[in-house]
């Protein structure tokens, strides 16, 4: 099955010129998903194709029009299938969001622009607002190209044999444990001698020890919504020598 993507946006080019690259890129070659960009300059009648307008009640920039919005919405995208807008007053978009969104047959992103976008096209449109970060960005492509590259690379077939989804570190609600790859000892630095010892059930128990010691240290919030440490997970720590943050961090 071929997942549906329509992006609606002012600059189609730069969504598809980076959905060409890389997994993206083959993913739809081999028919996993297919890319529609929408122009809302294309639904304009007058003679200089405007779709942004001075916001009422004054104040800087422009405001995206709703009236291209709306008609490139209601005779161009299939309604049945969930309209994001990106925007930096929606709700932060998740891997949860992603996995929900994957399994259905499609899905339509709504790029804003200048300041923003009218407020009636966003609620005729729109089914969520959400944002990539809490960050000022020029228009909603680069965050719709988040959210594309997000939800393709689960789509079924897409990813291949490359390793299970679920050990991924958002999936299991913790940041990745560090890599190393050769050689072993680099400017005077080694690997951690676990990882060269061969003993898979030690690889494996340093691993989430240190997985678990780097989501505390940057990332309590994460840790927090996880229900913090268990004691057993406490122990781990302590066994690894992680048990307290590092100095200075
Ligand atoms: C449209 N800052 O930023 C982060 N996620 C989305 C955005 C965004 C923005 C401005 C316009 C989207």
């Amino acid at each position: 099955m071929t997942f549906a993507l329509d992006v609606i946006t002012i600059f189609p080019e730069a969504v598809s010129d980076y959905a060409r690259t890389s997994i993206l890129g083959r993913a739809a070659a081999e028919g996993h998903w297919q890319l529609r960009t929408l122009d809302p300059r294309t639904m304009t009648s007058d003679p200089h194709r405007t779709v942004d307008d001075a916001p009422y009640g004054g104040g800087a920039g422009m405001v995206m029009r709703a009236e291209p919005l709306g008609a490139l919405v209601e005779h161009v995208t299939d309604l049945a299938r969930p309209v994001l807008a990106l925007t930096p007053a929606g709700r932060p978009f998740t891997q949860a969001d992603a996995r929900r969104l994957a399994a259905g047959p499609g899905l339509t992103l709504l790029c804003g622009r200048y300041e923003g976008i009218d407020q009636r096209a966003l609620d005729l449109v729109a089914d969520e607002e959400v944002t990539v970060g809490d960050f000022v960005l020029a228009g909603g492509e680069a965050a719709a190209l988040c959210v594309i590259e997000a939800v393709v690379r689960l789509l079924p077939g897409v990813l291949g044999n490359e390793a299970s989804l679920d050990e991924e570190s958002f999936a299991a609600g913790l940041l990745e444990y560090p890599q190393y790859t050769r050689p072993a000892v680099w400017r005077g630095r080694e690997v951690p001698a676990v990882l060269l010892s061969g003993d898979h059930g030690a690889i494996a128990a340093w691993r989430h020890a240190a997985a678990l010691a780097r989501t505390r240290d940057r990332r309590p919030d994460l840790l927090a919504a996880r229900g913090g440490l268990s004691a057993a997970e406490r122990d781990l720590l302590a066994a690894h020598g992680l048990d307290d943050p590092p100095a200075g961090e």
